[in-house]
């Protein structure tokens, strides 16, 4: 079969920080993002979220885009620094005021939300009493979750609890790459990783609907075969894949990094962070090449060589993202609800011409090829429910500020002029043939 199910659900992802601005507007208080960006050299064109794609005030126009490509569900983030501003824990009004007028454009455009509550942003108020290093957050999350449930939940589809915590793990507390740009040893980030999972389990007890786990997945392929190369491959797997994704389906932290995270874990605690979603969602963009370094973490992963690349460097591994299906299918067997792709997607230095058009065809091949793989998967007899496209919109690209552009829509931020550019009428066209 090379279709997909009248009921598959086709989407676009994007998240608050990369889109929203209005960054100081009707009371939104700074996240980590906000005081990163803002600090010397953390971005590359030295850009902040501060308008971003300003979509705080022009989401009217951007629903319309996406009636216009035919989606069934939008993955949105929602600003926990907007919807609870300070360490009082007291909703802003005029935040939640905000996601009503959007929940309430899509739902007259017939698009169902996936709300994730937590893509990264922070709010410093919760970084300056700690952060995800303490143990705390994980309540202040519970209770931020309750807000938004109790406000928005009429209108959710899907929910989501922490996009990637990996990423934020990793990038944003060992290598310091991104917010809130910590480099601890291992050892300490450990407490980042529980709490983090602890979080989203007190969460996931709140939020009444369906609810949808998301991690990245990507293969980790040893750079060499060498002892050292496999052996750091295998260890990269456990540290990007396996560490987020057992504890929530299996209720045990991986075998070889449970030592590390033993003294964080409390009676009870893997009762709460083992809460099974009804959905699985992965992020996939590209396969790893790993390599053994020396060092507190002893491996670097690289693009493998061999394969076309994106404007980021990016390997174009469609094929990586049927191995990543088929692994989660073979790996969780009966623990594994069904998946849906809730990223994917591809940056590429995308132009408008003089006649007005953005021809973007590397990014319709992309998308084309990802689709074939993620139907092998399912022929392969993987349950796969959904697929959304990162992104709608060119947006922030966090450390890379607004130099990488992975939208269906090109932006010009200068005047915030939306473009659709040739993938988008690619896109379109492919969710009305699987009607
Ligand atoms: C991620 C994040 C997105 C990125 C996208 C492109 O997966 O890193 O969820 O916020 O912008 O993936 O890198």
């Amino acid at each position: 079969m090379t279709g997909f199910p009248p009921d598959f659900t086709w989407g676009v992802a994007a998240a608050a920080y990369q889109v929203e601005g209005a960054a100081n507007e009707d009371g939104r208080t700074p996240s980590i993002w906000d005081t990163f960006a803002h600090a010397e050299g953390t971005t590359a064109d030295g850009s902040t979220g501060d308008v971003a794609c300003d979509h705080y005030h022009r989401f009217a126009e951007d629903v319309a885009l996406m009636a216009d490509l035919g989606i069934d569900s939008y993955r949105l983030s929602v600003s926990w620094s907007r919807i609870v501003p300070d360490a009082s824990g007291r909703p802003n009004p005029a935040g939640l005021d905000f996601y009503d007028r959007l929940l309430d454009s899509l739902a007259d455009n017939g698009i169902s939300p996936a709300v994730n509550l937590f893509h990264w942003d922070l709010p410093q108020w919760a970084q300056d009493a700690g952060g995800w290093q303490q143990r705390d957050t994980a309540a202040r999350f519970a209770e931020y979750a309750e807000i938004v449930a109790a406000r928005l939940g009429d209108r959710v589809g899907t929910w989501s609890t922490i996009n990637e915590m990996f990423e934020h793990f990793a990038l944003g507390h060992v290598t310091g790459e991104h917010a809130p740009g910590l480099t601890l040893p291992l050892e300490e980030a450990a407490g980042v990783v529980h709490h983090l999972l602890l979080a989203s389990g007190h969460a996931a007890q709140v939020l009444r609907g369906r609810l949808m786990g998301i991690t990245s997945y990507a293969p980790a392929r040893p750079h060499t075969d060498s002892d050292a190369d496999r052996d750091a491959a295998a260890l990269y797997d456990v540290l990007q894949n396996r560490l987020f994704t057992d504890p929530v389906l299996l209720g045990r932290y991986p075998a070889e990094l449970e030592p590390l995270i033993e003294p964080f874990v409390r009676e009870g605690d893997l009762a709460v962070v083992h809460a099974p979603p009804d959905l699985w969602g992965v992020n996939y963009y590209s396969i790893n090449s790993v390599r053994a370094t020396e060092g507190a973490v002893p491996l670097e992963v690289l693009a493998p060589q061999g394969f076309p690349r994106t404007a980021f460097g990016w390997a174009v591994a469609p094929e990586g993202l049927t191995e990543v299906l088929t692994t989660l299918h073979e790996r969780y067997a009966e623990h594994l609800p069904p998946l849906v792709i809730t990223e994917n997607g591809c940056a590429y230095d995308d132009t408008v011409d003089a006649a007005g058009g953005c021809d973007d065809l590397e990014r319709v091949v992309f998308l084309d090829e990802h689709l074939a793989a993620v139907r092998a998967a399912m022929n392969a007899g993987v349950d796969v429910r959904g697929y959304y496209v990162w992104s709608l919109l060119d947006n922030f690209e966090w450390a890379e500020g607004y130099t990488k552009r992975f939208g269906l829509v090109h932006v010009d931020y200068a005047t915030q002029r939306r473009t659709p550019k040739t993938s988008f009428g690619w896109y379109r066209d492919r969710i009305a043939a699987s009607r």
